[in-house]
């Protein structure tokens, strides 16, 4: 098992790993870059939903921004992504447009779900990113699936299926686990734990020896617990996970410590309820990834104060403007209601025609 006899590793000696030493000037700030998008981008979204202008759920991510985006920095050409419902980070972070990702949050046409998916249905196949799901580890067989389909096309590649720590007792994730081991599918696994679902502790909801990805063991996987705070380790840990699904076809089970600071959706009440509000305001102080990753950048020499100041005022800028574009688009028509919905439909197939699928005989 890889952490079982992993050597500890100093604080700081991540980037000394060589995927780190492989990052450019220009590729750290695109970090950064791509992190302050990302709060920007909820920050302006939460205003906007205060406000009523957008239905259905709100779940923002901030306070786990280097998980997505230090985990999506490893991708190459056949990885792929799948995520719940928690998933606008993931979508910047493959290159979605704060555009079409707004619009979505809107209802409007659009989005890029055309305004019929909303915050939890993100999707955009184009860039390897398979959404955006809403039932709890419904997405955990479908990136088994993902993973399948890159071993039965002999393509080099991986498939990233984040979850939440409350994912970790569904019954389809087990089933999961056991067939990426038994069948050597190069699917990674990624628990993004924040330590709640919803308002549960992870205490309360899970039964484990010391961590949740230890579970790997029972299906002969390997796996790791990291922490989130610090980026360079998130790249070099979920590196070495990467390279036994593109070399072994091996999967992984990763566990990667975080922390969210606002309530499990907007629409959560409690947030300060079944926590403190000094645990809160200690993560934002001294785990914050984003402080923490400009320290970084402050120190190597990387960036001034000013750069990083001028790259934050663009995120907000780009995240307001988004908002305008959102609020300025179309809703969908009516007649569209049922576009978009199953592929076979929209393509007219014999599927499509007769609802019936593989079973013809
Ligand atoms: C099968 C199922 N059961 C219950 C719910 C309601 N629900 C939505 S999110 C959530 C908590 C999940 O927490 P976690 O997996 O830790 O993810 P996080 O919200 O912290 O990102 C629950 C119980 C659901 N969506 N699907
Ligand atoms: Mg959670």
């Amino acid at each position: 098992m890889a952490n079982a006899t992993a050597p500890a590793q100093t604080p700081g000696s991540y980037a000394d790993a060589p995927i780190n030493q492989a990052l450019s000037p220009e590729d750290k700030i695109q970090l950064y870059r791509q992190m302050i998008r990302i709060r920007r981008f909820e920050e302006v979204s939460l205003q906007h939903y205060q406000a009523g202008r957008m239905g259905g759920f709100l779940h923002l991510y901030i306070g786990q921004e280097s998980v997505a985006i230090g985990t999506i920095s490893l991708l190459g050409e056949n990885d792929h992504i799948i995520t719940a419902y928690r998933d606008h980070a993931h979508a910047l972070g493959v290159g979605m447009t704060m555009n079409e990702c707004m619009a979505e949050l809107f209802g409007k046409a659009t989005g890029c779900s055309k305004g019929k998916g909303g915050s939890m249905h993100y999707f955009a196949p184009d860039k390897n990113y398979w959404g955006g799901h809403g039932i709890v580890a419904g997405q955990t067989p479908l990136g088994l699936g993902l993973a399948f389909a890159l071993k039965y096309k002999n393509l080099q590649g991986a498939a990233l299926c984040f979850l939440g720590d409350g994912a970790v007792n569904q019954g389809a994730f087990h089933e999961s686990l056991n067939i990426a081991a038994l069948w050597g599918l190069p699917v990674i696994y990624i628990i993004e734990n924040n330590g709640y679902s919803m308002g549960t502790s992870q205490r309360r909801s899970s039964a484990y020896p010391s961590c949740l990805a230890e579970r790997a063991i029972a299906y002969d996987m390997d796996w790791e617990l990291l922490s989130g705070e610090d980026i360079y380790e998130v790249r070099a840990r979920t590196q070495v996970a990467i390279e036994r699904a593109h070399q072994q076809s091996r999967p992984t089970l990763l566990e990667i410590a975080t922390y969210r600071y606002l309530g499990h959706s907007v629409a959560d009440a409690n947030s300060t309820k079944y926590r403190t509000k000094e645990e809160i305001e200690r993560y934002q102080r001294q785990h914050d990834p984003i402080l923490r990753w400009k320290q970084v950048l402050l120190d190597e020499g990387v960036a001034t104060e000013a750069d990083l100041k001028a790259i934050d005022r663009e995120a907000k800028k780009e995240a307001e403007a988004s908002a305008e574009f959102a609020k300025q688009s179309p809703l969908p028509e009516p007649e569209s209601i049922f576009d978009d919905v199953y592929w076979e439909v929209d393509h007219q197939t014999e599927a499509g025609q007769t609802g019936r699928h593989f079973f013809n005989d």
